[in-house]
């Protein structure tokens, strides 16, 4: 496909609910939308950098920035066949993974309505059930979190993952495990700890977590393993992969026993893959992250969520969890047994809503050759 046209376009979209993690509350999400256009096909990527730079270094801002400046002028007018091509246009430009990730994924998800057949399995998928889990923020008070829980547990979701930080932690496990202690549950200090906090991680143990997601800095692996030792719980790592060598580094050293695959942090769907691959190697398990992505997002996880090592229940939760009206038609949807049922159409198996687009857009700007 020769690639004509590419459109950016910034979309703002309320939360049904506020979002709160260790780094911070959002009750909005502003989110970059990638279109590829050639030869009468059109492939759509999104952007899912924050609009801060608190999880990762990227913004939204920064995307666009970087977008605009590297990535359209790398693509525009170029004849690009394949996703798998994308990563080697880009080389040049050192990180901005989330930015390069939205032009990447939007070439396979025109590869997949070129050839036909539908996204997930042009990745390699093979599951056509996806165990899902909800990410559950920090709330206002301990009832408020454990009334959360009781109804995304009576929707059927599989694994319940808390966010937790100093002064949120123990107490909160305790109270949810006196509640339910056969549940399947989890929780995610997005680096809100450091290894001084090693005695008071080890109290974590007694609540037989399925795992705890990234306690340390966002750009470490080494002291991750250091307190994989001192853990009985296994530890999973989220910020700190960023490619394949990082999770090859991370297994090698015993960081962790489990591994999150989010495919913006990592660059795009082929690093996702090699992830994915290389956890295979170890026999690890992984599982796809969230970023509360709006509909394309949310299709393009479900798609990798179908890859064979995605055997624990990921953050890949519908669409009304986070908004009112969702991008996409029909908005992903989970089964009373708490899992995404995936369809057999080409492509990604989800239409855009223009018209919801077009309302929610606050920027746009299209480049042409
Ligand atoms: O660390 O997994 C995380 C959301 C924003 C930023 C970081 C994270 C999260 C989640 C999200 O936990 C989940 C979701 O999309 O449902
Ligand atoms: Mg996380």
């Amino acid at each position: 496909m020769k690639i004509e046209s590419v459109t950016l376009c910034e979309l703002q979209i309320p939360l049904v609910d506020f979002f709160e993690t260790s780094f911070g509350r959002i009750t909005a999400r502003r989110i970059l939308l990638v279109r590829l256009q050639g030869d009468g096909i059109e492939g759509w990527g999104e952007c899912v950098a924050d609009d801060d730079p608190f999880y990762s270094e990227e913004s939204i801002d920064t995307a666009w920035l970087i977008a605009e400046k590297y990535l359209v002028p790398a693509v525009l007018g170029e004849v690009v066949n394949a996703g798998r091509e994308m990563p080697a246009l880009f080389s040049r430009v050192r990180g901005h993974r989330m930015a390069k990730a939205a032009f990447e994924n939007a070439m396979w998800d025109a590869e997949a309505q070129w050839l036909q057949i539908p996204l997930w399995k042009l990745l390699g998928g093979s599951q056509r059930d996806i165990p899902c889990g909800v990410s559950i923020g920090i709330q206002n008070s301990h009832e408020q979190l454990l009334a959360k829980i009781e109804r995304e547990l009576s929707a059927g979701y599989q694994r319940i993952k808390v966010k937790v930080k100093p002064g949120w932690d123990l107490n909160v496990l305790e109270k949810i495990r006196d509640q339910w202690p056969e549940i399947l549950l989890s929780c995610d200090a997005n680096s809100a700890y450091s290894p001084a906090d090693t005695e008071h991680l080890k109290k974590l143990d007694r609540f037989e977590l399925l795992m705890i997601e990234q306690p340390l800095w966002s750009d470490d692996i080494f002291f991750h393993a250091s307190l994989q030792r001192e853990l009985t719980t296994a530890l999973c790592l989220d910020e700190s992969i960023r490619n394949a060598r990082d999770a090859e580094m991370a297994l090698e050293l015993g960081a962790c026993r489990i591994l999150n695959i989010k495919v913006g942090r990592v660059g795009g769907f082929s690093e996702a893959i090699a992830i994915h691959d290389v956890a295979r190697k170890f026999g690890v398990p992984v599982w796809c992250g969230g970023m509360v992505e709006a509909g394309l997002g949310r299709s393009h996880n479900v798609a990798l969520s179908t890859l064979p090592g995605f055997t624990l229940p990921g953050d890949v939760s519908a669409s009304k969890r986070y908004w009112k009206e969702d991008i996409i038609e029909p908005e992903v949807t989970v089964t009373a047994e708490g899992t995404i049922q995936v369809n057999n159409q080409p492509g990604r198996g989800y239409e855009l809503r223009r018209d919801v687009i077009e309302q929610l857009t606050v920027r746009k700007q299209e480049m042409r050759r």
